[in-house]
């Protein structure tokens, strides 16, 4: 039997390739919407990480008639009421880039002892059939005093894994998918498919 693909639901080039290895090391195999000359241009409605992430899945799902897997995730600070959460890609408006972003972020909390972060993610797999799957990660750690290292993507450069007195940034791609909420979200992913083809 033809080994089943995975469309991966994302636009976010940090994204689609930390997903492409960490799936790649689980055996399960992806494409990206570019192999497949799609674009997807899904508006995120939702009010949870949980909720885009579905809204991706189906909707990429749905156009290539594969199944995909969408990540939805973002960066939730203490110090901001959980902000700014869902809002990450947004956060500052559109003129801004990671750097814009980040740079925001650490000017927002000039002065704010309490710098506890934490960072969600949200995977949800739609199959051509309806079914769905779903799964969900968290790293816990602080918002940095100054941006360290160039690794990764978004706001690695400002969130500190106190554990290793690293930053994201300051890791390598096996040590960040090793801790990440997006490591952990796929690796429960990983189980959850393979029970469901199992059945
Ligand atoms: P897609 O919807 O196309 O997947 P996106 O960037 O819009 O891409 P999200 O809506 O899930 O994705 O936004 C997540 C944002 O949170 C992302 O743009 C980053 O700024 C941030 N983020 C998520 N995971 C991150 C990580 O591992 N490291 C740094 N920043 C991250």
């Amino acid at each position: 039997m033809e080994p089943m693909k995975f469309v991966l639901a994302t636009h976010n080039p940090g994204k689609l390739k930390e997903m492409s290895v960490i799936l790649g090391t689980l055996g399960v195999e992806v494409i990206s919407p570019a192999d497949l000359g799609l674009t997807v241009d899904v508006e995120e409605t939702g009010e949870t990480f949980a909720e885009n992430a579905m809204l991706k899945a189906k909707a990429v799902c749905a156009l290539a008639g594969l199944p995909a897997i969408a990540d939805d995730s973002g960066l939730c600070v203490d110090a901001l009421n959980g902000g700014p959460g869902v809002y990450s890609a947004r956060y500052g408006g559109e003129g801004l880039d990671d750097r814009g972003r980040y740079m925001l972020l650490l000017n927002s909390m000039r002065g704010v002892p309490t710098r506890s972060a934490h960072f969600e993610t949200a995977v949800a797999c739609a199959f051509p059939n309806g079914e769905t799957l779903t799964a969900a990660g968290r790293c816990d750690g602080a918002i940095a005093f100054a941006p360290m290292g160039t690794g990764g993507f978004g706001y690695d450069p400002v969130f500190l894994v106190p554990e290793r007195a690293k930053t994201f940034g300051q890791m390598t791609e096996e040590e960040k998918a090793a801790l990440s909420h997006r490591g952990k979200a796929l690796r429960a992913f990983a189980k959850e498919l393979e029970a469901y083809l199992k059945k």
